[in-house]
């Protein structure tokens, strides 16, 4: 559409900037209309009506999943592209050696040409939208345009979206804008037209981040985190940087309230890389008599010092965007049960009748499915029915684990924070940190093994700096500076800090802890350490739980396999201190000295074990 036939339709209360911003963005991606989000139920039927009126959502048996649907993407759009996320900051050394850099000046140019004309023949939605409860003191606003019916409906259930954001922004609250377009026009600058697809999206993609102007633009992909853009790009990389100059953390964490037998209540949050069991974690079912555990959040965690100087977490998200493979009745029964109703598949398998299954759901498939890609599928097909990187969108109340505290704007007190990954050998199922500092050490080497090694040798390592790696907006070492300070600020009020690993393998291979709910032990064991309770022996990786007070009651493991669970070898330590030097060695003069002093502490820890 022309510039002077845009007709903007904004809301009554809408700022003269927003305005300008959104005029500024309808100019240059020449909409056929735009639309500003309410985030009411006859705007999300009507989104989903006419999706499924164009092919884009199938609705699912009303019967057997109320309220659901199920959307398939191009197959060359079913994930984060992390090779074409983007840092743009005005330094290249402000993104550091762990991120994709480009000069922002040029990233501006290069996106003007890729939004240019992106969105006609669309409808060009505006949606208002909150991380975090609203009106919260953690919490913060943001507005994503988007080209995609599919990004609305979605968001509406990530976040808070719609009026009450719009009333806050146009109440001046700060907020932070964000650009998408799936980068497939139904129209040229010449006026020839093309059909639309079910999932439009583009080759070519750009999830790029301004730092210093705190803005989001993202081209080409409909795709999760490349195209919902409160979750990773600004709860996460551009949240960081308002955190970092703001004095908060912005963390790529689960949150959890864990309710001992006596009623006393403790705050959780946890960093995992993928794979490794953060969103069973999140919905961990107790097997110690007497334990519950509350869902606070899955992925992210805000949090802030508190006016009583401890550290307070809130979820920013409003829904999970979880991976469907794997999730069954046996592994994660709180969220199969959250999927019964109101749900947007992504890339799952279609029943005959309507219904949803993934690889992992049932020991025994159907029979006959339709794959994620629309074909016809049967047990002796040799492509997975679902694809593994298949998701499923849900509000987070729908989980019967949700805590009743999820949405206390002021957020919860956090007493542990855990660091987790998943090796084969050295790390112990759980130690705890000798401080803040140490803690700060662990969660800036945390890795995963590549292949399975061998125990005692240490495998080829993935480092993942606090589950952080795609997702920190500026370089990782100032980012553990950060950290560090944040230490000197909460001082003896800091949370405290705990390694573990459920994925320990003896020499046999087989994995030598039961992990699932009886993960709730190693949880004990830490709580149980912050009230003081117990003592604890200190060791190469940090303190370790003094024999018998894991609990273990009930579990029947073998005290030659406990031991092996928290064997330390001094020779492999010495090794794994060697690869820990050379990884900080990127960093360069960026890397904070006590990282360096920790490294020596770890070295000197090592020597004592080998009785030097
Ligand atoms: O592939 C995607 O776009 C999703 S990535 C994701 C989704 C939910 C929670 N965590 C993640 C992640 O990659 O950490
Ligand atoms: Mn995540």
């Amino acid at each position: 559409m022309a510039e002077s036939q845009i007709a903007l339709n904004a809301p009554e209360n809408a700022p003269e900037e927003l305005k300008r911003w959104v005029l500024g963005v309808a100019e240059l991606t020449q909409p056929d209309s735009v639309y500003w989000v309410d985030g009411s139920i006859e705007e999300r039927d009507r989104l989903y009506a006419e999706m499924v009126a164009s092919g884009t959502l199938i609705k699912l048996n009303e019967e057997k999943r109320p309220g659901c649907y199920l959307a398939r993407s191009m197959p060359s759009d079913v994930a984060r592209v992390e090779s074409r996320t983007f840092i743009c900051s005005e330094k290249e050394e402000d993104a550091g050696p762990t991120n994709n850099w480009a000069e922002p000046a040029e990233m501006k140019k290069t996106l003007a040409k890729a939004f240019h004309g992106s969105m006609r023949g669309r409808t060009m939605y505006v949606i208002p939208f909150s991380m975090g409860p609203l009106g919260g003191n953690i919490s913060k606003l943001g507005i994503e345009i988007t080209d995609s019916p599919y990004v609305v409906v979605s968001m509406r259930i990530m976040t808070r979206a719609g009026t009450p954001a719009m009333e806050r922004i146009a109440a001046g609250e700060y907020w932070v804008p964000a650009v998408h377009s799936v980068g497939y026009p139904l129209r040229d600058a010449q006026g020839n037209t093309r059909p639309d697809v079910p999932w439009p999206c583009n080759d070519e993609k750009y999830i790029t981040h301004f730092p210093e102007t705190r803005e989001i633009w993202s081209y080409g992909s409909g795709y999760g985190g490349n195209a919902l853009l409160g979750k990773k790009c600004y709860a996460l990389r551009i949240a960081s940087v308002i955190a970092r100059d703001e004095g908060w953390l912005a963390e790529h964490m689960l949150i959890l309230r864990i309710i001992g037998p006596d009623g006393r209540k403790y705050h959780l949050t946890a960093a995992f890389p993928s794979a490794c069991g953060k969103t069973n974690l999140a919905m961990l079912r107790p097997t110690i008599p007497g334990w519950r555990v509350e869902t606070i959040g899955d992925d992210i965690a805000w949090m802030r010092p508190g006016p009583d100087g401890r550290l307070y977490a809130i979820n920013p998200e409003a829904g999970f965007f979880g991976v469907a493979p794997g999730t069954s009745e046996k592994t994660n029964p709180t969220a199969l049960h959250a999927l019964t109703h109101d749900t947007i598949f992504t890339n799952v398998a279609l029943t005959d009748d309507g219904d949803v299954w993934w690889e992992g759901m049932t020991d025994e498939p159907p029979a006959h499915l339709i794959d994620w890609q629309g074909k016809e599928w049967t047990p002796a097909s040799s492509t997975p029915a679902a694809h593994p990187n298949s998701r499923f969108t849900v509000r987070a109340d729908q989980a019967e684990s949700i805590s009743p505290v999820w949405e206390d704007p002021a957020g919860v007190p956090v007493d542990v924070i855990l660091f987790g990954g998943r090796r084969a050998s050295n790390v112990p199922l759980i130690s705890e940190s000798y401080n803040w500092r140490h803690g700060v050490f662990v969660g800036a080497t945390v890795s995963s093994e590549q292949t399975a090694a061998a125990e005692g040798a240490v495998g080829s390592l993935r480092r993942d700096p606090f589950a952080m790696l795609p997702f920190c907006g500026y370089n990782m070492a100032d980012y553990w500076g950060h950290w560090l300070r944040m230490g000197e600020i909460l001082g003896d009020k800091a949370p405290r800090i705990f390694q573990v690993n459920w994925f320990r393998k003896g020499p046999d291979g087989k994995f030598l802890w039961p992990g699932f709910g009886e993960n709730s032990r190693a949880i004990e064991w830490a709580l149980r350490r912050v009230n003081g309770e117990i003592g604890a022996a200190d060791a190469i990786s940090g303190r370790l739980p003094i024999r018998g007070d894991l609990n273990t009651a009930g579990l029947f493991i073998p005290d030659e396999q406990l031991e092996q669970l928290f064997a330390l070898d001094p020779a492999a330590w010495a090794e794994e201190a060697n690869l820990t030097e050379e990884y900080f060695a990127m960093f360069g003069d960026k890397l904070p000295p006590e990282m360096t002093h920790e490294l020596a502490a770890l070295r000197e820890r090592i020597a004592q074990a080998q009785g030097n």
